[in-house]
Order: C-alpha cells, then structure tokens, then sequence
C-alpha cells in the first residue's frame, strides 16, 4: 500500500463503543444491539478512511476493532483463557462472545479479571493473559475473520490488526498451575500454529494482507532476555511467512501478506536485520520515537515493503510534512524493494478529529472552558487529519513531491507558526527557568523537617488520613456540569461546593481522621483541573482517546510556557481549614503526571516542561503555606509510567522527573509536611527515585499485595513517612477491622512505626459512602487497636 495507518480509534466519535458497551453490561440492551451498534461503528470507520483518502481495496485501510482490548481479542481467538472462566467458552464453536469476553476482562464474584497493565509507553491499558503448559491454544474464535467479511460486503478492503504471537507471549504472564521456570513463550509453537490457522481462514475469504504488531521487538524492559526474543521472532515468522504459501498474480495462496508493525520505539539494527531475513512481506517501523535504523543496505530488505511510520501516532502535532519526506527519503540506502508512509503507532492514542472541537472563534461568547484557541486549529492533527498527512506523503512518494507543494508549503507554515505565536515562548518564565540553581532543587535535612512537623503537628503515632478524593455523588456532578454550561452562577456553585466539603469534613471529624481533606468535590480529572487553570494549555470538548475497555480520558493539551495566572486551590483548601482544628492537606498533581496525562508539546525537552509546571506547583504551593495549610500532598501516580522503555533512557528520565517534583515541593518550611501518593505497590525501578522524591511522606497502594512494599522500600533505604494502603479501594468490598489490623501489624512489623501512616490504597472518588463509611471506620479502629500496641 501507499500510505497507511497501523490502527484507528474504535471507541466512537462521539463515545458510541463506549455507550454500546455500557448499556449492555447494564442489561439495558442485548448482545444483538451490541453487535448492531458494533457493526454500525466499524462500517462507518472504515468508509470514514476511505473517504480521508485511504485505498479501499488493497488493504490500506487496518481493521483493528476491539470490543474492549486487543490483547483480549487475541485470548480470545486462541481461546487461551485461564481455568477459573474455561466454562464461558461456547463448546459449539469455540468462542467467547460477548458475554464470555466481558466477564474475562471485568471478572465475575470470587473470579477475579485479568489483570490490567501499560501498553508500552501510552496511556492505554491491556489486560494481561494469564498462560501455563495446559491452557487451550487453538484459532477458536473467528472474528477477526467476519470483521473482514463485514468490511468486504461494506465496500472496503480491510488489513486485519493484531498483536503479533511474540508480543502476545512476552506481555503475557504465566498462570498460577505453570510449573517452576515456565515461561508463556514455552507456548510459542502451539500459537504460532494457531495464528498458521487464522493466516489460512484470511486467506480463504481473500484478505490480502494482515499486520501483526510486535512491539516487543523495541523495548528492552520485558522480562524476556533479548535473545530469547529474537529466537521467538525468526521463530514465528519463518513458520508463519515461509510455511504457508503467500498468494501470487495467478494463485490464491494459505495467507495474506504479513506487514509486521514495530511501533513505539526505535528497532534496532539487529530487529530490523532479523524481520528482513524473514519471508515476511513488509515491515513497519517507528521513525517518531526511533530513527532509520541502518545506513546502508539490509540483506532480505529488497523483496519487501519498509512502511515508514513518520506521521506521529502518539501525539497531536500537525506534521512538518516536508521533514518528514525527508525522513522517508532516508530510507532509501536500506534498499527495501517499496517504501510506503505510515503512522509511527496505531492511532488510537489520539482523539478522532479535530473539526470535532468549539474554536473561540467560532462561538463568540461561550463559556465553560472547552473552546480551543483557534490558532490550535492549525497547530494540531488528531486521527483524521493523520489519515490526510498520510496521503498526502504517499502521493508526494508516488507522484513527487511537486505534485503535493501547496500541501508541503502549508504544513510548514503551520508548524513554523508554533514557534512564534504568543504563549509558545514566554520571556519571564524562560527568565525564571533559567535562573533556577541546585538550591531550588532541595530541602533542608529530613531530620529537621521531621522535628519541626511533629511540633507542629501533634499527631499521634500512626497518623490517619485518606488519600484526597471523597465519592462524587451525582448531586455534585451535576452542580459541576451546570456552573460549566453557564446555568449556575458562580456563588451558587460555591455554595454548592462548601457545603460539600462541610460535610466530608463532618464525616471525617466524626470518623476521628488525623488529617483531613476537602475531598476534591470542584474536581473532576484531576489533571484537566490543574489543565483548565494554567496558561499554556488547552482542554477539549470531545477529544476522548480510550484508556481501557469503556473508559476514556480527555487529556489536555499543553502547548504553550506553562505559568499560573491565580491561585488554583487556595480559596477550597484555606475554606476546609477554616472549618476545622484538625490539620488539612491541601491537594496537587505532580508534573509528572500532569505531563504524562496530557498531549505535550514536541519542541522543547520534556524535562523543561517539567520544570515549568514545577514552578508553578511551587507557587501554589507557597500560596497554600500562606494560607497556613501545614500538609501538602503532591500526587505522582504516573511518576513510573512515563519511564522509558529503553533502559538507557531511564537515569536521564528519573533525573528530571525527580527534578521537577522537587523543584514544586522544595519552596517550603522544614515545618510544612510534603505527602505524595503514587497508585502502585511494584517499585521495581523507580524505587531509589521514589526515595529521590524525598517527600516527608509517600502513600503507595499495598492492601492487595499484603504490605510488600514496605520491607521493599525499607531495603532500598527509604527512611521518611510511608502511608501504606491498608483498603483497597478498587473493589467495593469492605474491610474488617481485624483484616485492617493485621495489615497494619504487617506494616509496623518491617519498618520503624514511628514512620508508618494509617490511610486507603487510593482516593475515594470512584466509590459509594455506603462503602467507605465503614471502611474508614474500620480503618480508624485498627490504627486506635495497633497503636495501643505499640
Ligand atoms: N486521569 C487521566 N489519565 C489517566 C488517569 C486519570 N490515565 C491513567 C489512569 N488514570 C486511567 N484510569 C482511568 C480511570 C477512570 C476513567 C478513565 C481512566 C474514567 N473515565 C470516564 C469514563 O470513561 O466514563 C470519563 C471521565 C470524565 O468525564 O472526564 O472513568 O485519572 N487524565
Ligand atoms: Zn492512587
């Protein structure tokens, strides 16, 4: 193909996968809707594509559908699902739908879901195949294959997407009845004889080409040695490509035309070398996050396509469409026998367009904070304007790149107007930057801080508290969304929202918390609210991206200096304490996390980025010291997802994260107790950063893996105040008390008391007060009971 794309967004322009799926969970509606409503949405995208400019009959235009995950469409096409949900398998045909493939992804009374991870370096998450030696590996479900079939009769030539058989085995783990050593891709053979089996039914309805993802192919931080990898990859690729005949002019053959996508990451030499020898037909690499992975010709490159992925699928900046041409032209001393324009990832990590946004402009006089400032217009590519950049690179590919200049021209302009529109680059936040020295970096000695907190403090030993949010109850929402559209004045949404505070802080005063929260009732994501209130970014009005099964996010887009016009917090948090004489912590999101859920701009380092949403955290931070708030928390639960996927770009992504969590958090008095809260209880790699952070305090999520992370952060050195959680809040069970005491004397057993808080796993905002009344009740006792202990 000339131009293509590795995937698209599935959930739904505005949202309709998502609500298909939801209404029938909730029984509102039957599979055959689902499936009607399914079937709709996939015809629509694929005729959208075709419209944007994509082949409808050569294979151009992906199918990459999902009803939920796509690594779960993959356990379910192999029918490899874990014992405890072996009974949701049709024994008919082998298939798993709908309900079955639900009930695996969100579980089912005592049969608990697969587990749900990071998809590489996005925001998206899968869910987490659970293989041993005796779990089912056939081609059982048949999807993939009426999809095709669907699209065919819709008009459109379609090129099946899947996860690839390598990095389906690498991201899965092994189930509990694996044996000692075993690993999933000791199943190798036996999927890559199923996918032989899919490659066939392909074949046998005519599809003319397939792509399978192996985005393991650029990451060294699987726990899978890059050897054993490698082996996998010539492995599955020569059985697949050279094993079943591919179709010619004349003859139909056992498979498609395999296009093996390595998105999100450089390949490297050897990977390239290694897909090239294969019999494959064409390979898609990542020239985003990767460069050209070889100078000179690569032996096996002559006989396929190279799929030149230079239009940025992870990110929403317009291309310079002119650079990138040049990129694809440097591609041409590898000698590949075609070389086709790409996306660098699959699409789904952005929203769907971005005519789909309010322009100021264009609504003189709307208010409520989603209208972009329309030079973004210009500046910004969400999924279909990358469909337009990629055909308009195939033509200049095919046809040169006159025949494309008014497009080229325009592109450049646009990306050149970035740089010196207002707002992109401002002076006095450069000055301050530039200013910043080591001192701005530290705290004094944690021995001081610690002094000087307890005498301001006078908390006793294990402290309680929660993590920040309490339940947002429709009510809430509801005065939120109204002061939004304009049909609430603005003293009435404050009064709304004090009252709600007045009583969550009834409710933790009468609960006897040691420090209390305001519970966040004016927020709703807590990174579009800090978004919606500096300059320097832009929220959207339907820019939702999927960031698992139904759920989605809107991620702002920062693209501009980053300063605070006002104080954000202030007013709630000073308001909360005025109503109380217990302490109250105020509540922020760190920069890293600030960064790591939004869009942010390509044109400087990410650690100056950083460094500017730092300051302005500082300043609020100061503002809230002022204010006498003597507890600040800063929350960085995505401090490790951002990590980078290549272990040598790790040191350098921990220096200026850690950075700029201190640069917001060092401003204060030794007396002014800094909390953090990160939402896992795996350190793995980030653990001496966590330490780095050098919080007075940090809360981690501990219930379900039973207070492991305390003699973990103990043995790396850690030796500040640890929170960590004793309820899981991800599940609406509640606690007993004595279940709550036990991990608390779990706590207290590995690690200095005197450093040990009382609080949940994570915030509250998701649950019911049904639920974490007595929750927090139980909590309150078990610290009272351990505390008389020690
Ligand atoms: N905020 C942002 N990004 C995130 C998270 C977040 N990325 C990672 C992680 N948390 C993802 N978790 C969730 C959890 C819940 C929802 C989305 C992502 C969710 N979304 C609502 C939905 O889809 O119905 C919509 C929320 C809204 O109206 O904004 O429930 O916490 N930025
Ligand atoms: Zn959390």
């Amino acid at each position: 193909p000339g131009g293509t794309i590795l995937g698209y967004p599935r959930i739904g322009r505005r949202r309709e996968l998502k609500k298909a799926v939801e209404s029938f969970w909730a029984g509102r509606t039957d599979a055959v809707d689902l499936e009607i409503a399914a079937g709709t949405l996939r015809r629509d995208t694929v005729r959208r594509l075709v419209a944007l400019g994509l082949d409808p009959d050569d294979g151009s235009v992906p199918g990459s559908f999902s009803y939920y995950d796509q690594v779960l469409d993959v356990v379910a096409t192999l029918g490899a699902v874990p014992a405890r949900f072996r009974d949701l398998i049709d024994p008919d045909d082998g298939s798993l739908e709908p309900e079955g493939y639900f009930t695996v992804a969100r579980g089912r009374g005592e049969d608990a879901p697969l587990e749900m991870t990071k998809w590489f370096d996005t925001n998206y998450h899968y869910l987490v195949p659970e293989i041993s030696e005796s779990t089912p590996i056939s081609f059982a479900d048949h999807r993939v294959v009426r999809e095709y079939a669907e699209a065919k009769e819709a008009g459109v030539t379609t090129r099946p997407v899947l996860v690839g058989p390598v990095t389906f085995l690498a991201l899965s783990k092994a189930a509990d009845d694996a044996g000692e050593g075993f690993h999933p891709l000791d199943r190798l053979d036996d999927v890559v004889a199923a996918y032989a089996d899919l490659l066939r039914a392909l074949a046998a309805v005519g599809a003319p080409w397939v792509q399978l993802d192996e985005p393991a192919l650029v990451t060294d931080s699987l726990d899978v040695p890059a050897d054993r990898l490698h082996a996998a990859v010539n492995a599955a690729y020569r059985t697949l490509a050279s094993g079943l005949a591919a179709a010619t002019d004349d003859e139909a053959g056992e498979r498609p035309a395999i296009l093996v996508a390595a998105p999100f990451g450089g390949l490297e030499p050897d990977g390239l070398a290694l897909l090239a020898a294969t019999d494959v037909e064409a390979i898609a690499v990542d020239l985003v996050k990767g460069s050209v992975p070889a100078t000179g010709p690569v032996p096996g490159l002559a006989t396929k396509t190279l799929v030149a992925g230079v239009v940025d699928g992870h990110n929403v900046w317009r291309s310079d469409l002119t650079a990138r041409l040049d990129v694809v032209d440097a591609l041409r001393p590898l000698g590949a026998g075609a070389v086709a324009v790409g996306t660098s990832t699959s699409l789904l990590h952005v929203p769907h367009d971005v005519d789909d946004e309010v322009f100021a402009d264009a609504a003189p006089g709307r208010t409520g904070g989603t209208t972009l400032d329309p030079r973004l217009r210009e500046w910004l590519a969400f999924a279909d304007q990358k469909v337009g950049e990629v055909t308009v690179l195939a033509r200049a590919v095919t046809q040169g790149r006159d025949a494309v200049a008014a497009e080229l021209t325009a592109s450049s302009q646009a990306v050149a107007s970035r740089v010196t529109a207002a707002g992109v680059v401002v002076p006095a936040v450069r000055e301050r930057a530039a200013a910043l020295t080591d001192a701005d970096f530290a705290r004094g000695p944690y021995a001081e801080r610690a002094a000087a907190q307890a005498a301001r403090l006078g908390l006793p030993p294990l402290p309680t508290t929660t993590i920040g949010s309490f339940p947002q109850t429709p009510e809430i929402r509801r005065a939120r969304a109204a002061w939004t559209r304009g049909e609430l004045a603005d003293a009435d949404y404050t009064a709304a929202m004090r009252a709600e505070i007045d009583r969550v802080v009834e409710l933790q005063t009468a609960l006897g918390l040691d420090v209390l929260v305001h519970g966040e009732p004016e927020r709703n994501d807590m990174v579009q609210y800090f978004a919606e209130h500096l300059d320097g970014f832009a929220v959207t009005a339907n820019g939702w991206v999927q960031s698992y099964g139904s759920r989605c996010v809107r991620p702002p887009i920062l693209w501009g200096d980053v300063q605070r016009p006002a104080p954000i917090t202030v007013e709630w948090s000073a308001y909360t304490a005025s109503r109380t004489d217990k302490p109250v912590k105020g509540m922020l999101t760190g920069p890293v996390t600030i960064l790591a859920w939004s869009f942010v701009r390509d044109d400087q380092p990410l650690g100056d980025t950083a460094n500017q949403v730092g300051l302005a955290l500082r300043d609020e931070i100061a503002d809230l010291e002022a204010a006498g708030i003597a507890v600040v928390q800063v929350d960085e639960p995505a401090l490790r997802e951002l990590l980078p996927l290549r272990r040598a770009d790790q040191d350098e992504y921990l220096r200026w994260s850690v950075g700029s969590f201190r640069l917001a958090t060092s401003g204060v008095d030794a007396a002014t107790q800094v909390h953090t809260h990160l939402c896992y209880s795996e350190f793995g790699e980030v653990i001496g950063a966590i330490d780095g952070l050098d919080a007075d305090v940090t809360s981690v999520e501990a219930a379900r893996s039973r207070m492991e992370v305390v003699p973990e952060l103990r043995d790396a050195g850690y030796s500040r105040g640890i929170g960590p959680g004793v309820y899981d809040i991800h599940s609406p069970r509640v606690p007993s008390a004595a279940e709550v005491t036990e991990l608390l004397q779990l706590a207290v057993k590995s690690i200095d008391p005197a450093l040990v808080w009382v609080n949940p796993d994570c915030g509250l905002k998701t649950r019911r007060y049904a639920e974490i009344e007595p929750a927090l009740t139980h909590l309150v006792a078990a610290a009272r009971e351990v505390r008389a202990t020690l």
